[in-house]
């Protein structure tokens, strides 16, 4: 049997982390107004990484005047030196990309190959395409088109953007916020999740490595206090939000009657159907991909099994030969399939979830495996008999659980499949091409993946129906967000 059994990623590949950091705030590392402090702890360990500052109403106020402040020049840029900020951002990303990959896979506990081999490419692929489009607007229907010189569509940028984002994808989903923004001429006070903050403010240092000016991108830490604080501020003219379907609602109410324009990118409760003519071995890699990458962090997870009931044993028995296989463990294992739960609190959400599920008359199996003794792990699980009623076919687990359902006919699946509050996204599994079409027009889901999962790009549009929110990021529609036409 041959084993490759790479060192370990070093943690000090991950460069210097301050014992404590302030925000970012026009161009300058700034102290927070308030006293108050939080805790960013390694999940893999329990040990703290760093203190940062809970931001303050002061705090936002001041980060949203400097992103308004600067809006009027930055904006007035022409679009070709817009763009070559973003695309030194973007090369910088690369050029820094081992030290980012190993600080995002310590401060969330995401596995290296992960961030190496994803996170950080998604992250660069992500401010080089919206470089490309920052000169290019007009010939994406934004643009002046016009038979008599005095008619058609003129993009203007929307103002200053407040974005919320979660802590699953910290530095991916900060390049899906702040990418497209600043190519359309926006500024930015983004504010990372509470439990990893440090790779958005390695990004301030970036920005100040590629020149940006001065209140383009301005970072406040902080938890949902301090996200309130900046959605709510009157001075933003759009509000980015990733994160919980309940915060995703809260936010809606609090704009309600503002002029704010929103994208919400919530929950999602995705079904990954496999018919019997698709290959099996391939679509069980598919499954595996769809639940336990990323620990289940993920808003598009396939998080329910859609299996046709005559594969279903030979599914079954494939996919638990295979979640056998996985590695749990050290995130900076270069083996490591899956790596640490992010939070206590998000542990705490799965276990209860799971429980649910047996006390609903579920059965749970997972492998046997050891599990670390510090830091915050989950064995990789499945459930079978689930009921389309029960709570763990219904809510969001954002874990390593994945619920296997079973159907006949492909009327079933799609019931079965959009039978949740979501519709974030789909797959399906199966030879017949024509087969795919009949279900991707038929699924109430943003985005349908045919014989694979969890693929990404920066050209296509993501984003959901239903309670997964609404808007889409990436591609050119990801532009629109960021655009008053
Ligand atoms: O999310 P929150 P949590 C889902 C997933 C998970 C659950 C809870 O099911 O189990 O949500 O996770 C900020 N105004 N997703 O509690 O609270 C907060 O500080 C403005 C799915 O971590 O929504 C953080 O920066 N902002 C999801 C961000 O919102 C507020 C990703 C997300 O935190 C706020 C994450 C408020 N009132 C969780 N309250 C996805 N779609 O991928 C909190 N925040």
């Amino acid at each position: 049997v041959f084993e490759y059994a790479p060192a370990p990623e070093s943690p000090a590949a991950a460069g210097d982390i301050a014992t404590s950091y302030g925000h970012f705030i026009n161009g300058e590392f700034a102290d927070s107004s308030g006293s108050e402090a939080l805790k960013t702890v390694n999940p893999a360990t329990e040990q703290v990484l760093a203190e940062f500052a809970q931001g303050t109403e002061e705090d936002v106020d001041r980060a949203v005047a400097a992103a308004r402040k600067a809006f009027a020049d930055w904006s007035a840029l022409p679009g070709s030196e817009r763009a070559k900020y973003l695309f030194r951002i973007a090369r910088i990303i690369q050029e820094r990309s081992r030290e980012l990959a190993v600080l995002e896979s310590i401060d969330n506990g995401k596995p290296i190959k992960e961030t190496r081999d994803f996170d950080l490419p998604m992250v660069a692929a992500h401010f080089f395409y919206y470089a490309g489009w920052a000169d290019k607007l007009e010939f994406a229907g934004f643009g002046r088109r016009t038979t008599d010189g005095h008619s058609g569509p003129n993009p203007r940028p929307v103002g200053v953007a407040a974005q919320v984002i979660p802590w699953n994808f910290p530095l991916m989903m900060l390049a899906w916020k702040i990418a497209p923004a600043l190519a359309t001429g926006n500024t930015v006070v983004l504010k990372p999740a509470e439990t990893t903050p440090l790779t958005a403010l390695r990004f301030a240092e970036i920005c100040r490595q590629a020149g940006l000016p001065k209140g383009v991108v301005n970072i406040v830490t902080g938890d949902g206090r301090t996200g309130a604080a900046l959605t709510a501020h009157p001075d933003v003219n759009k509000v980015a939000f990733t994160g919980s379907t309940a915060v995703g609602r809260a936010i809606a109410k609090q704009v309600a009657g503002s002029r704010k324009k929103v994208s919400l990118e919530l929950g999602g409760k995705a079904a990954n159907i496999v018919f019997d003519d698709a290959p099996i071995d391939q679509a069980v890699e598919g499954i595996v991909n769809g639940i336990f990458f990323n620990q289940g962090h993920v808003c598009c997870a396939g998080s329910r099994l859609l299996v046709q009931e005559s594969v279903q044993d030979e599914v079954l028995d494939a996919l638990k030969r295979r979640m056998a296989t996985l590695r749990i463990g050290d995130p900076l294992d270069k083996n490591t399939d899956i790596g640490a739960i992010n939070s206590a609190a998000q542990l705490a959400r799965i276990t209860e979830l799971a429980a649910a599920g047996e006390a609903e008359g579920a059965e749970r199996w997972a492998p046997a495996c050891e599990l670390p003794t510090a830091g915050y792990w989950f064995r990789p699980t499945l459930f079978t008999g689930v009921s389309q009623a029960h709570r763990i076919a219904q809510e969001e687990v954002f874990g390593p659980v994945l619920s296997v359902l079973t159907f006949r006919t492909p009327e079933e699946a799609v019931a079965k499949a959009n039978n949740t509050p979501f519709g974030l996204s789909a797959g399906v599994w199966t030879e017949k091409g024509s087969r795919i079409l009949w279900m991707a027009d038929r699924l109430k889901a943003g985005v349908v993946w045919a014989n694979t999962f969890n693929k990404f790009d920066p050209t296509s549009p993501f984003g959901g129906y239903k309670e997964s929110g609404y808007g889409r990021e990436g591609g050119r529609h990801g532009l629109e967000a960021y655009l008053d036409v």
